[in-house]
């Protein structure tokens, strides 16, 4: 018998996150990291104090209402809590917290790796030689879109677009960005700001998004929105896919409105729309922005660290709700 607080954890986590959560727990771990249904989660979640879900598991309303009422804390392993309803937990009494800062470096490196993979087709290029279908050099063969100086758009100047702003300068460009609200100048610095997405779109000759999925930014980069980008211009995301109307994007790109597009995240994770997968000029990865050894290990103990303020009766560091 142990009397330590369960913890349901909904996904396999990095071994270094499992230990301490088992030394400091009851930890029910996935070990063979299954996606649960709603129904298996809330069953699984009898009995336990705290849930430490991913942005796989969608904990809806509905879900959270049939959580049992030992459940009282959310503690996300991601910075995104879009897969939370956070009113619902608010009304239960809840507590939900997110994993946010330890990411900002891994995501915009996989921004800054999508922006100059898309603008230098590597896509295309790497098909070619794993395809044997590279006959030979060619002075106007493969052709992409220089970045040094050209000027880039950060829609959302949170924390990972501060650090892209930053590795983008490294690259000589000029940086544009919206921003609900304008940076302090300390931290602008030198970056453009627009105050609202039209003016911000017909600056960028790449557009790196990264604000978070909320109702007001469902479908932002729509039809209407892309025709206001620069012509022969590219676009990034590491931030959601539901922030883009794939449909205008695909459209986008097929007429050549759009040189490419660099995309980490999508609508209907992982069953994407097959259609991006049929073009060219995009250079696609299976949401790895924050997947690299020391981050995801940060992640998870950022989680606990909340977890364990909750359970001292604490405020925890990155509360929500
Ligand atoms: C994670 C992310 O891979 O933190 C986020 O919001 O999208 C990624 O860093 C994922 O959410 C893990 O749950």
């Amino acid at each position: 018998m142990t009397n330590k607080p369960i913890v349901l954890v909904t996904r396999e986590l990095p071994k270094a996150v499992e230990e301490r959560l088992t030394r400091d727990f009851d930890a029910r771990l996935n070990a063979d990291d299954k996606i649960y249904s709603s129904e298996e989660l809330i069953e699984l979640a009898a009995g336990v104090t705290a849930i430490i879900p991913c942005h796989t598991e969608k904990l809806s309303a509905e879900v959270i209402q049939q959580l049992p009422d030992s459940v009282k804390a959310i503690c996300s392993f991601s910075v995104g809590y879009d897969h939370i309803d956070l009113q619902a937990a608010k009304a239960r009494n809840i507590i939900v917290t997110n994993t946010p800062d330890v990411l900002n470096d891994a995501t915009a490196e996989i921004s800054m790796l999508l922006l100059l993979g898309a603008a230098r087709r590597a896509y295309e290029g790497e098909n070619q030689i794993r395809t044997d279908s590279w006959a030979d050099w060619g002075a106007t063969f493969q052709l992409g879109k220089q970045v040094t100086g050209k000027k880039l758009g950060i829609l959302g100047m949170g924390r990972v677009g501060q650090i892209m702003a930053r590795r983008a300068r490294g690259f000589d460009m000029e940086i544009h960005y919206f921003n609900r609200k304008r940076l302090a100048p300390e931290l602008e610095l030198g970056a453009i700001y627009h105050d609202s997405v039209e003016a911000l779109l017909p600056h960028c000759e790449f557009l790196s998004i990264h604000c978070p999925a909320t109702p007001e930014t469902h479908h932002l980069i729509n039809a209407e929105r892309i025709a206001l980008l620069p012509d022969n211009s590219v676009v990034i995301n590491t931030a959601r896919g539901a922030v883009v109307d794939d449909d205008a994007l695909i459209s986008a790109l097929r007429s050549g409105k759009l040189f490419s597009a660099g995309l980490d995240v999508f609508n209907n994770e992982p069953n994407i729309d097959p259609r991006y997968k049929e073009l060219d000029n995009t250079f696609l990865l299976p949401h790895i922005g924050s997947a690299t050894e020391e981050t995801r290990d940060q992640m998870g103990f950022r989680a606990l660290d909340n977890l364990d303020a909750i359970i001292a009766g604490e405020e925890p560091k990155d509360r929500l709700i």
